[in-house]
């Protein structure tokens, strides 16, 4: 037969204590363990108590910690301590990156797993701050994330931005709206293989409450759309380096020189924002290096590739995107 829950006993937590360890005390309400001797204090004072006249006068440097609740005006050293839920963490503690943010939960502790659950699960003052990476398939079943807008479709293989026709514009958009803080995009993107082609196809992060449409075909289907971009420009106007080139929409930069990825094959473009600098490579080639985009701010919208063809040809596709969002997004769906 189990016995009745009770509350630790004075008994049972002596019983737990190493050897040589002093008495518990009893303190405004709380249970107080004290897992080390102190000799100079009067810890196995008349009561029970730790008969602390000279309290904690041998808290070691930077050990003198506030007990919160009941126990406010308590001040404590680090050699007496709480672990109520037993997980190795406790209430208070030298490095406070190593106090138990919820000594009624074991599963919560400094180092645990974050997880999407509505607590801050690893005690680090951000809850639900778990790693957000963003890969749904673009081609048939294609992931319900994805909205295609303009001349923009889904299909068996992948999405076709725009096809081989004048004045198409097509885009395809991550319909939740995320913060861009700091992120990681891999895309596989394909352009046909024509000496004539326009205007070119980009990866945008871009300001938004609801999910974007498409921008100024001759903006790669983001022009006017606000935010940011890395392009790949597929046609040479007039001032303009040969094509193709790389340019960083919004970051007021020259353009960047790249291999010829107009040839209907496979390439892939990596994005990555730190600190409001971008670096970018090509076929995992670093082109774009640190460019730090003037007076970035993060700020909440949407992220997808579009492509344009202005009053020119050509076709273009994304076969696959995926984001990550290293520092966390609340865990959006
Ligand atoms: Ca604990
Ligand atoms: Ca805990
Ligand atoms: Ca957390
Ligand atoms: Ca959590």
């Amino acid at each position: 037969m189990l016995a009745p829950r009770s509350p630790w006993s004075l008994a049972l937590l002596a019983a737990l204590l190493p050897a040589g360890a002093a008495a518990c005390e009893v303190v405004a309400g709380i249970r107080d363990i004290e897992l080390a001797t102190d000799a100079g204090n009067d810890d196995a004072g008349v009561g029970g108590g730790d008969g602390d006249a000279q309290v904690d006068a041998d808290a070691p440097d930077g050990a003198v910690c506030h007990r919160g609740g009941a126990a406010a005006s308590v001040v404590c050293d680090c050699s007496e301590r709480i672990d109520t839920d037993r997980d190795g963490y406790f209430t208070c503690d030298v490095d406070p990156k190593k106090v138990d943010c919820d000594d009624s939960d074991a599963k919560v502790h400094p180092g645990a797993a974050e997880i999407c659950n509505g607590k801050d699960d690893d005690c680090n003052g951000s809850t639900d701050d778990v790693p957000a990476q963003l890969h749904g398939s673009l081609s048939a079943p294609a992931d319900a994330h994805w909205v295609a807008a303009g001349n923009a479709v889904l299909t068996a293989s992948g999405a076709t931005l725009t096809n081989d026709a004048v004045g198409q514009t097509g885009a395809v958009w991550w319909k939740t709206p995320y913060t861009f803080d700091a992120f990681d995009m891999n895309a596989t993107f394909t352009i046909e293989a024509k000496p004539d082609g326009a205007d070119g196809c980009a990866f945008g992060w871009v300001p938004g409450v609801t999910v974007p449409g498409i921008g100024a075909g001759n903006g790669y289907g983001l022009g006017g759309l606000g935010g940011y971009g890395v392009a790949i420009d597929t046609y040479q106007n007039a001032g303009e380096p040969p094509v193709p080139f790389l340019v960083v929409l919004g970051a007021n930069a020259s353009p960047y020189t790249i291999p010829n990825v107009r040839d209907g094959r496979p390439h892939t473009m990596r994005v990555q924002l730190v600190a409001g600098a971008v670096n970018v490579w090509i076929d995992t080639i670093q082109y774009v290096k640190h460019l730090a985009i003037p007076n970035y701010a993060p700020f909440t919208g949407y992220w997808g590739f579009a492509a344009g063809g202005g009053n020119a040809f050509e076709a273009h596709y994304v076969s696959d995107l995926m984001m990550s969002f290293p520092n966390g997004q609340g865990c959006r769906p």
